[in-house]
């Protein structure tokens, strides 16, 4: 840095008293943009497949401090001691549950949202309801909600739970507790607030619930897929395509207030446009194949997979298949408007693309 001896004796000595020099740092600590730490990443799904699958042979939910569950840890974030993370705020975990197996209730400060990827007869237990899980489903729990998973069915139950857990360990927000029982009471009809909510424009008469937590806690597939090809009939987004945000139907917000979830369908061919925002974003392949172009990689990606998208990096997605490709992803974008962070950028060079540069090598 070029500090005179005089000044480097300084930085030691306050350095004795916990004190610091700004002048030192200024640069390190306020950047001119974001810096990458976490990494854009992509994981295939048979190698996270096979992996869980064998976590069902050597360890129950219950002897896995309550859940089993394999997560997925981006490398950048990990080379810094930051465990558990899939991008700066967003963890993801994909959760397996074997025939009569019980993921004990507790309840914590993390909001939680799950997407179904495979099985049946399984449900989750959410504040007194049991929601059964099926494939496409998009599923609450909210924020100090008790919730515990059971399964009534035959075959392996495989989903992908998103968390906020990494935002909440940096601000040291975690708070945990078990529940008394291995489940909690059942106190309301069995998926009790699709049949109240699961239309989604229209609330029962008298009904006082407003506000948080949402009043629906899945967002069935058949909806999800209807309101896409809803969609097709429009010009896509330039930047998304025809996608589709879960929202809370009593206030119109995010459904959950910490984590987006959005769906999204890009056509066969569709190349959209590439722009950057703060929030960052983890990705799973529902259907179709095709590749995002992340900061000049091109990351492939086919049916299964899963895509970690940083904060601040450029992206666009394209359809190399002959069928509607639909992502699946979840955002902090709700947080990153509600702290008044959030900016987004387009790419305006070359109709919006990206030159690419290099071509991830996904681990197999
Ligand atoms: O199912 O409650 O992947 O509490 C991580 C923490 C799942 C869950 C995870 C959790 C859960």
């Amino acid at each position: 840095m070029g500090w005179s001896e005089e000044l480097l004796a300084f930085h030691e000595e306050i350095a004795k008293y916990n004190l610091g020099p700004l002048w030192d740092v200024i640069h390190e600590i306020i950047t001119r943009e974001p810096v990458e730490t976490a990494v854009p990443y992509l994981w295939k799904w048979p190698v996270i497949r096979e992996r869980v699958m064998k976590s069902g042979q050597l360890i129950t939910p219950e002897r896995g401090g309550e859940r089993r569950v394999v997560f997925l840890e981006n490398p950048g974030l990990k080379a810094r001691g930051f465990r558990a993370a899939a991008t700066q705020t967003l963890y993801v975990g994909i959760q397996l549950l074997l025939p009569g197996e019980i993921a004990p209730s507790h309840r914590h400060s993390q909001s939680a949202v799950r997407f179904i990827i495979e099985g049946n007869g399984a449900y989750t237990a959410v504040d007194g309801e049991k929601i059964y899980m099926e494939r496409g489903d998009y599923i609450l729990t909210p924020a100090w909600t008790w919730h515990d998973h059971g399964h009534e069915g035959s075959e392996p139950m495989i989903w992908m739970d998103g968390l906020d857990s990494p935002f909440v360990q940096l601000i040291n927000a975690s708070f945990f507790e078990p529940h008394a029982e291995k489940r909690q009471p059942i106190t309301k009809p069995d998926n009790y607030s699709v049949k109240r909510y699961g239309v989604g424009m229209l609330r029962p008469l008298g009904d006082r619930h407003h506000g948080y937590p949402s009043p629906l806690a899945v967002y069935q597939w058949t909806h999800t897929w209807a309101a896409l090809q809803n969609l097709k009939a429009f010009d896509p987004d330039p930047f998304d395509g025809y996608a589709v945000q879960f929202i809370n139907p009593a206030n119109g917000q995010s459904a959950d207030p910490r984590i987006d979830g959005v769906m999204q369908l890009l056509t066969p061919g569709m190349h959209t446009r590439a722009h950057r925002h703060l929030s960052s974003a983890v990705y799973h392949v529902v259907q179709g194949s095709g590749y995002t172009v992340i900061n000049g990689t091109r990351f492939d990606w086919e049916k299964g997979d899963f895509l970690a998208l940083p904060a601040w990096a450029w992206h666009e997605h394209v359809n190399t298949g002959s069928e509607d490709a639909v992502l699946f992803s979840i955002t902090d974008t709700p947080l990153m408007e509600l702290l008044d962070l959030q900016r987004v950028q387009e790419w305006t060079e070359a109709d919006g693309h990206q030159p690419v540069k290099s071509v991830f090598e996904p681990l197999r």
